[in-house]
Formats: C-alpha cells, sequence, structure tokens
C-alpha cells in the first residue's frame, strides 16, 4: 500500500521535484500551494504514477490550513510523511532600509506557516505513533550572511523548530529530519527579487548550483531509511560553495 506524502510549497522548485520523485517511489501525494493550476498540472504529469490530492491554502492563514488539512478525505487523513517546504526570501537589504512587509511576509511563511501546518498533521502522527517530517531550513539558518538577517533570523527559527520537534515528537515514535541546502537555482530569486529576472538569473551564474532535484534525491534517500535510522540534519553545497557566501566561480 502507498504512504502519503504531504508536500508544501509543491507548486515550484524543491518541493515540485519532491513531490515527483516520491510520486515515483510509492507515495501518493498531497500537493499544496496557492497557485492551484501548478497543483493541476503536477496532478495531469503523475497521473498513472501516483495518486495526488491537490489542497490549496495559503500556510499564512491558520484557519485556511486547517479547513484544508482536516477536510481531507479517508486515506489522505494518515499523512506519513511531512515535507514543510513552502518558503521565500523577500529582500535582500541591510536592516536599516528593511521593508517590514518583507519581514512580515517571511516570518509568517517560513516560521508561522511551518508552525500552523505542523501542529495539524502533527496531532495524527501522535495518535499513529509514527511519521517522518522534513524541514527545508538552509544554510541561511546556519550562518548568517550581509542583507539576509531576517531571512536567515526566519531559517534560525526553522532550525530551532526542527531541534524542538526532534526532541518532543521522538518518544512519540515521529522522525524528524531537516535538509539545509546552499544556493538551489529555482524561483527563489525571482521571488527574493521581487520579479527582476536578470538580476535572479545573475545569481546562478558562472558556476553550477544545486537543482531542485539534487535536493529531492536528498529528500527521498532521507524518508527511505530504515525505521531505526533518521538523518537529522543535514547541509547540501553545489560543490563550488562553502560556506553561505564563498561561491568559487569560473567567471
Ligand atoms: P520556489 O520559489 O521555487 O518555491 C517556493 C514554494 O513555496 C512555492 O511552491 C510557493 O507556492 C510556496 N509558498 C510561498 N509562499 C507561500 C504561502 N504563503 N503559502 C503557501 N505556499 C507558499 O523556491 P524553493 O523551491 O527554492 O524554496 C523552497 C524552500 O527551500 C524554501 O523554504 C526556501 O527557503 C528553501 N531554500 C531554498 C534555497 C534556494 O537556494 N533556492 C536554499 C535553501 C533553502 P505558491 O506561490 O504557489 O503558494
Ligand atoms: C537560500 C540560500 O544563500 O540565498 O536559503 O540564503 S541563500
Amino acid at each position: 500500500m502507498s504512504k502519503i506524502a504531504l508536500i508544501t510549497g509543491a507548486t515550484s522548485g524543491i518541493g515540485r521535484a519532491t513531490a515527483l520523485i516520491l510520486g515515483k517511489n510509492g507515495y501518493d501525494i498531497i500537493a499544496c500551494g496557492r497557485r492551484q493550476e501548478r497543483l493541476q498540472k503536477l496532478q495531469e504529469e503523475l497521473k498513472g504514477t501516483c495518486e495526488t490530492h491537490p489542497l490549496v491554502f495559503d500556510v499564512r492563514d491558520q484557519q485556511t490550513v486547517n479547513q484544508a488539512i482536516d477536510s481531507l478525505p479517508g486515506k489522505w487523513k494518515n499523512i506519513d510523511v511531512l515535507v514543510n517546504n513552502a518558503g521565500n526570501a523577500h529582500g535582500l537589504s541591510p536592516i536599516n532600509e528593511g521593508s517590514v512587509e518583507d519581514w512580515d511576509a517571511m516570518i509568517d511563511i517560513n516560521v508561522k506557516g511551518l508552525l500552523y501546518v505542523s501542529k495539524v498533521v502533527v496531532n495524527g502522527m501522535v495518535e499513529r505513533k509514527s511519521g517522518h517530517i522534513i524541514n527545508i531550513g538552509s544554510i541561511a539558518g546556519k550562518e548568517v550572511y550581509p542583507n539576509g538577517n531576517v531571512y536567515c533570523a526566519s531559517k534560525y527559527a526553522v532550525d530551532a523548530i526542527n531541534k524542538g520537534m526532534r526532541i518532543d515528537l521522538g518518544q512519540h515514535g515521529i522522525k524528524v529530519s531537516a535538509v539545509n541546502p546552499g544556493l538551489v537555482e529555482t524561483e527563489f530569486s525571482l521571488v527574493r527579487f521581487k520579479g527582476d529576472k536578470e538580476r535572479a538569473d545573475s545569481i546562478y551564474q558562472g558556476f553550477s548550483p544545486l537543482t531542485a532535484e539534487d535536493v529531492a534525491e536528498i529528500i527521498l534517500f532521507t524518508v527511505t531509511r530504515p525505521a531505526h535510522v533518521n538523518l537529522a540534519d543535514m547541509i547540501v553545497f553545489p560543490t563550488v560553495q562553502t560556506t553561505a557566501t564563498t561561491v568559487h566561480k569560473s567567471s
């Protein structure tokens, strides 16, 4: 029988790649995001491979999060794997020039949204005494870099929540793991730079960044370890990246 994975941020980047790879490896997928048409396209792509249940909600709205996840029918309620992936950076400015709107977005989505989704999913995992939560952190949750201030704060919070979840949920038979990538070429920089494609593309020039599929493969590996093995906390870089700010570009 297939296992069930709920993936937030499945409309793009790491979340979408994770939905595709888990779908091809024995999971039925609850694919979440705000852009319904992209979720429908993903469902089409996975037709014949696995069952897909699209769920449209904004992680910032706790009531909608609860309604959406509580509305899951039958077998879909028994979530085996939760991938807390939805999130973005908004802006890249010194703290004295940062926009409060951007700060709110990052704290509300990356931190509070992750908590809202986890709260409603974890209840069922505790009852069933099994489950696996994968939190997508970042190298920005391990090192603060210039102008990263509030994005880094949001990912440091994810790092702490990951540790706290693992400590509190281990006794209930639930595994908690973090994957903390460096530079991954997705729509991340397009969002960070508010649609400025030239600036976004420049981030990934002169080297081979990670792809969303690279990270998705690590997630697949993490959720397919034997019951007694938990990959608790992983950092993954492109080979030429060695810290948050050190990237050995060819040009
Ligand atoms: P993308 O921009 O490609 O994907 C972000 C996803 O998050 C989208 O599916 C988007 O869906 C979803 N999302 C954003 N805001 C909300 C919201 N309010 N409610 C629900 N869903 C939301 O970026 P990535 O795939 O790169 O990012 C995924 C995760 O990986 C993030 O947590 C990011 O911080 C982290 N990360 C990324 C790195 C990178 O270099 N790219 C490196 C390290 C970590 P929709 O807009 O449809 O709602
Ligand atoms: C995304 C990677 O370096 O832009 O979390 O913060 S970075």
